[in-house]
């Protein structure tokens, strides 16, 4: 079975993956020896039975009880097995452990949010501890996505105004992806992010950590890598070409035409105001679609996204 599940399937990283993965062999491995078995049948008794001459009649045949309860029973048993089988696997997979380690997800057109119980967010990246059961509790700021990480073979939808929840424990340290599996717009094919399972001691690092800012590095510098972190750069792009949002070159303190026919100037309030509430102002020519970072970016990330912005002129 192992053979098998490398030859057809991601690695399997979650301690449910396995149970999954055999059941999902034993369907694929019996229909298969039905198919031979069948194809087999039907060959060999067209030929037993062939018109050998004119006279060659069929005899009447009413029924067979022997024949006819096999082909019952043996489809029910395997029916019922499978049945059975994956009633426990869904169970497993929607009975989350009493001692899971709970965070938050939220899914917006078109990034993932992840909230830690200490208040810490992280966008696209979602860190957990390995060895250790973890619940998701998700839901939507706008449109059905769908949270779906093929090397834990958990998938379930996240909806705007319900919570849904998922869970699982990581076998090893290392990335697997997420993607979105439910087609939600324009950029649904960039709505993609990685787990990261640290060992327990790291992620205790990592979660604990304040957003300490790195003083060797020049503000600008952070604040591209920001950008990229936080998903910007599926919208926005800084040499120029639009994608779903304007390019930030030449942005700053250029004047914004705005969808509602005024003008404004792109400096430092405007560009915070874009960030947090970015449905106040719409850019002429472009939707409502950039989700709000409220919440999930701070002042000081803020300010470095501007000072790198101010590079791009
Ligand atoms: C889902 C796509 C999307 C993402 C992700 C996104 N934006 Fe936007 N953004 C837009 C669109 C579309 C507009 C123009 C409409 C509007 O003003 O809301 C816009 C407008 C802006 C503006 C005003 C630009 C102008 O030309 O006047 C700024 C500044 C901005 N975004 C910064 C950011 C930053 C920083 C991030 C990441 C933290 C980000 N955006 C993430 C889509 C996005
Ligand atoms: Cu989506």
């Amino acid at each position: 079975m192992i053979e098998l599940s490398e030859y057809m399937l991601p690695p399997a990283r979650s301690t449910l993956a396995g149970e999954t993965d055999a059941l999902f062999h034993f369907i694929n491995v019996t229909s298969f020896i039905l198919l031979i078995g069948i194809t087999i049948a039907i060959v060999y008794f067209s030929w037993k039975y062939r018109r050998r001459s004119d006279d060659d009649v069929t005899p009447v045949i009413t029924h067979n009880s022997t024949l006819e309860i096999t082909w019952s029973v043996i489809p029910l048993i395997l029916v019922m097995i499978v049945f059975g089988w994956g009633f426990t696997g869904y169970m497993n997979l929607t009975t989350p452990p009493d001692n899971a380690y709970e965070v938050r997800v939220v899914g917006k057109s078109w990034l993932w949010e992840f909230h830690y119980n200490n208040g810490k967010v992280s966008v696209n990246e979602l860190n957990v501890p390995v060895d250790r059961p973890v619940k998701l509790v998700m839901s939507s700021d706008d449109v059905i996505h769908s949270f779906f990480v093929p090397d834990f073979r958990v998938k379930r939808d996240v909806l705007p105004n319900r919570y849904s929840s998922l869970w699982f424990e990581a076998t090893e340290t290392g990335e697997s992806i997420i993607f979105c599996t439910e087609y939600c717009g324009t950029n649904h094919s960039q709505m993609d992010a990685v787990v990261n399972v640290m060992t327990q001691d790291d992620f205790e690092t990592w979660v604990e950590s304040g957003d300490s800012v790195d003083e060797s590095v020049p503000p600008a510098e952070r604040g591209e890598a920001l950008v990229s972190r936080n998903g910007c750069n599926a919208c926005h792009s800084a040499d120029g070409s639009s994608g779903v949002g304007p390019s930030y070159l030449g942005l700053w303190e250029s004047e914004r035409p705005l969808a509602n026919g005024e003008t404004v100037t792109a400096d430092a309030n405007y560009i915070r105001e874009s960030i947090l509430q970015s449905d106040a102002k719409i850019v002429e020519g472009y939707d409502n679609v950039m989700p709000s970072y409220q919440g999930v970016i701070n002042d000081r990330e803020i300010d470095d996204i501007i000072e790198y912005i101010k590079t791009l002129e």
